[in-house]
């Protein structure tokens, strides 16, 4: 058996090297894209032939040195710079937390990621200049330090900034810990801090910049997308899950730049393998341009002189978990462990003391290396690209953090770790400024600051940074534009989704604003009635459609097209969010007032999605989400895992989120018009959630009046026969039902109840805080009276309020209505029945309205005990039914 290492097992270095050439010189005759064709077709048949395939290449740099390019810049300088930027991040957290301790803030994320920040900056990152669209870049949230100080020192923001970092709520401005554009309008663009959201925003990011260009909104730019991500944030699932969306698209526009610094928060992320390497094999699989970054230059002597493999080897080898080790426990270490498992590696690195061992450096702390990656990825024709850098946690730090499973907030922190950077780093700041912690800025007239401004300004302005403008996005539509749907159906069954449908087509038509829509639907959009869409919009495809559909010859068939307008993103909510997303801040990412509307599966919405939810909210996002197939009772069939009850209490949590649950179609109207006219006309940062259902029945033509109880969330639909003793609340389909018991109550026990339609509970509860805050804090003034109490007009009357989620929607509005409320609502799990089932189950049918206003009625002795059990027995309720709550 050959004792030489695996790689070094060729039978014919010639041939090798002839294959080589071969390649090469098809690269640069015919370019990449073709190389890659080319190497596909032989993978393909090397597999048919029976080769076994690895996705992974050898455990050192893509880029070899001798196809590396000079470094363009002042090298000195800007590790100079660096070196600053680096000082005050670390001075700006310790500062923040003597004041405060345990306020927090990570230091080793951006000890670690500086340099690859830093060539970003200095030589690819642009800004908005002229007919130049910006780059868009998502920063690795938890390394905001670095950000920060990198402003302070090109003077935009100031020492009290800096000085109030985590400290937002003093009278100075406040830096926010994480990138928040809700908490700095002017500066984030991209929420980024809960991990796996950049990576999966910045995919469909991409994505959505190309949509607008094949639709003609945009025109084609070279513009980047570019996104920090940590090695540890790779496994949430959204970080990968939409990898083959952007080699499926070709998006050459995205480049992933993953720190891979081998380490998490408690420990490394792969102590028993390798992170790069498994990245590496995903990345690949998923079909991108992948481009590892992993020795520093210093180590290229040492791969030139390993000429039998044995570095490549122990290379290969090691497991991160041991890689960490070399890099925490010195060059002795390293000498003893690494090199020194092998006699051939010793003799390698004899000359070398164990200083320059200790100092071998990572490739992503090397200005050099990390240029020419970026300028590779730079160049990379019709694939994403992904550079995976190898970085040290802590990088500079000391011996309490580098390369350590060192808790990341900044305790410990102190005055003589200060002091070790700026000696490790041989910086020249003067001894008082560290004593106090202080920040250090060398002076406007500095090499380094003019350095570093003046590259910003030739690549078109400072980053990150977010606009804000007052003026009107666009000018809403007048209510009139819905005539047909403030109609309605003339006695015809339609679903309040089919009204949805009605208001979206005339969107679509309308002359200014139609081509701004943009409606997107994971699938089923043939569930929601939406295939017209198919046809008259088209679906986005950015290849056109290649194929003849199978259902061509119908009239509504699958028709996709490169300038389509819908978006079918297939079965991902995440991925729908994401779009959904970049079209709901194109108004300030791009100046294009986008209106998206994503309409889902409501089961699948806020539950599944939440947090891409929040931080959309975070984004200033606007836009329409609308929940289909709608309610716990309303959709039947489906059962427990498909009803949603409870998709209108997880809205009410986003402060941004205005919600409805309407029960016409002529309110779909006048909320989708209030939407445009407060999100782009008055650019109120706010969105809207409304849920549509499929149950067919008349839809009413709109009365007179009942605007503004529509958007403020409640009006009287149908008044009593008489003076109303009681009132029935009703919403979405339910409103239905409290038509129905109100007859029964008038008929079947002389009780007259006015009915209401409560198109959101949490709009009402919402305006009822906040006139219960003002009171509260101007108790000589005349107090002021919630919209629900005028509504109702101050009646004391109880009233039983129903609708298809759950009670505690109702509940909200009890301390304003003491004693008043009883509600009805589907908490409990769903079940696969038919709505009158359903509806009896959760007792939300009209019986169980009309009962449980005469049970409430007995209460105050309006009627009597005896005729309240009397009409359970009467309507065929079961007094002993289970509790739907719990069973
Ligand atoms: C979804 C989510 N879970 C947990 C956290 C808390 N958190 C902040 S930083 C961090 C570790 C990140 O590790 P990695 O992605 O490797 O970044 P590094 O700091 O190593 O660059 C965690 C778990 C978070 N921000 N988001
Ligand atoms: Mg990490």
């Amino acid at each position: 058996m050959s004792t030489l290492p695996l790689q070094l097992r060729r039978t014919d270095p010639i041939q090798t090297s002839e294959w080589l050439e071969c390649l090469e010189q098809l690269i640069e005759v015919d370019g990449t894209a073709y190389a890659s064709q080319l190497l596909e077709r032989l993978l393909q048949r090397a597999a048919e032939m029976g080769v076994p395939l690895r996705h992974n290449t050898a455990y050192r740099n893509t880029i070899p040195p001798e196809r590396e390019f000079p470094f363009p810049g002042d090298l000195a300088l800007e590790r100079r710079i660096e070196n600053l930027i680096r000082y005050n991040a670390l001075a700006m957290v310790a500062r923040a937390n003597k004041c405060d301790e345990n306020i927090g803030g990570h230091m080793a994320s951006y000890a670690s990621v500086a340099t690859l920040f830093e060539v970003g900056f200095n030589h690819f990152f642009r800004g908005s200049i002229g007919d130049q669209p910006g780059d868009m870049v998502y920063f690795q949230g938890h390394s905001s330090p670095g950000i920060y100080a990198r402003a302070f020192l090109e003077g935009r923001l100031s020492e009290s900034h800096l000085a109030n970092f985590r400290h937002e709520l003093r009278s100075e401005p406040g830096l926010s810990s994480y990138p928040h554009p809700w908490l700095m309008p002017d500066f984030w663009q991209f929420p980024t801090v809960s991990m796996g959201l950049g990576p999966i925003n910045a995919i469909y990011q991409a994505r959505f910049l190309r949509y607008l260009e094949n639709r003609g909104i945009t025109k084609p730019s070279t513009r980047k997308v570019w996104a920090f991500l940590g090695d540890g944030e790779m496994d949430e699932p959204e970080s990968r899950g939409a990898l083959t969306v952007a080699s499926r698209e070709h998006l050459d526009n995205l480049i992933f730049v993953v720190n891979c610094n081998l380490q998490r928060l408690d420990g490394p992320v792969r102590g028993n393998g390798k992170i790069i390497q498994e990245l590496e094999a995903s990345f690949l699989g998923a079909g991108w341009n992948v481009i590892k970054c992993i020795c520093g230059s210093n180590w290229d002597a040492l791969f030139a002189r390993d000429t039998e493999g044995w570095l490549a080897k122990r290379m290969a080898e090691c497991v991160d978990g041991e890689f960490q080790a070399f890099k925490a426990r010195g060059g002795a270490y390293v000498r003893e462990h690494f090199f020194g498992k092998y006699p051939q590696l010793l003799k390698l690195v004899e000359s070398m003391p164990d200083q320059e061992l200790a100092d071998l450096t990572r490739g992503g702390h090397d200005l050099a290396k990390v240029y020419n990656a970026y300028r590779q990825a730079l160049q990379a024709e019709g694939v994403p690209t992904v550079v995976l850098a190898k970085t040290v946690k802590g990088y500079g730090l000391g011996d309490a953090a580098e390369g350590r499973n060192f808790a990341h907030n900044a305790k410990k922190l102190k005055e003589e770790q200060l002091r070790y950077v700026v000696r490790r780093f041989a910086m020249n700041v003067p001894e008082e400024k560290i004593g106090k912690l202080e920040l250090y800025h060398p002076g406007p007239e500095s090499l380094e600051i003019q350095y570093m401004k003046q590259r910003r300004e030739t690549l078109g302005g400072a980053l990150p940074s977010r606009k804000i403008d007052e003026n009107p996005l666009l000018i809403a539509p007048p209510l009139e534009t819905f005539a047909e749907v403030l109609k309605g159906s003339n006695g015809r069954a339609v679903s309040t989704t089919s009204g949805l449908n009605a208001v979206l087509n005339m969107l679509i038509k309308h002359k200014e604003l139609g081509r701004y829509i943009v409606p997107i639907i994971p699938d089923e959009g043939r569930t929601f009635g939406m295939e017209s869409l198919f046809r008259s919009i088209g679906i986005y495809a950015s290849g056109g459609q290649i194929y003849t559909p199978v259902d061509s010859d119908q009239f509504l068939y699958y028709r996709e097209a490169k300038n389509g307008q819908l978006i079918q993103e297939g079965i991902t909510e995440a991925g729908s969010m994401a779009t959904f997303t970049a079209a709901g801040t194109a108004y300030a990412n791009l100046g294009i007032p986008t209106i998206p509307f994503f309409v889902f599966y409501s089961m699948f919405g806020f539950q599944r999605v939440g947090d891409l939810i929040w931080a959309f909210a975070d984004a200033r996002g606007k836009g329409f989400m609308v929940g289909g197939t709608a309610g716990r009772t309303t959709l039947l069939g489906e059962g427990l895992q498909h009803m949603d009850g409870h998709s209108h209490v997880l809205a009410s949590t986003v402060p941004t989120c205005r919600s409805y649950d309407p029960a016409y179609a002529y309110e779909i109207a006048v909320i989708v018009q209030d939407g445009l006219r407060c999100m782009y006309q008055q650019r109120e940062d706010c969105f809207y959630y409304f849920t549509v259902y499929n149950e067919n029945y008349p839809q009413p033509a709109m009365p007179q009046g009942v605007q503004e109880g529509i958007v403020r969330g409640l009006y009287r639909f149908r008044a009593a026969q008489g003076t109303p003793v009681i009132h029935l609340f009703g919403s979405g389909p339910i409103l239905n039902e409290a038509l129905k018991a109100q007859e029964i109550l008038a008929e079947k026990y002389n009780v007259t109840a006015d009915v209401w339609s409560v198109t959101s509970y949490v709009e009402l509860r919402r305006d009822a805080l906040a006139c219960e805050r003002w009171n509260r804090l101007h108790p000589g003034e005349t107090p002021r009276i919630p919209y629900l109490l005028q509504a109702l007009n101050e009646s004391k009357a109880p009233i039983v309020a129903a609708s298809d989620y759950l009670k505690i929607m109702a509940d909200g509005l009890a301390p304003w209505l003491p004693g008043q409320v009883v509600a009805l609502g589907t908490d409990g799990f769903g079940r696969s029945d038919n709505r009158e089932h359903l509806r009896r189950h959760f007792e939300v049918d009209a019986v169980g309205i009309a009962s449980a206003a005469l049970s409430r009625l007995a209460q105050d002795g309006t009627v009597t005990p005896e005729t309240a059990q009397l009409a359970i027995a009467q309507l065929g309720i079961d007094p002993n039914q289970r509790d739907a709550a719990i069973s």
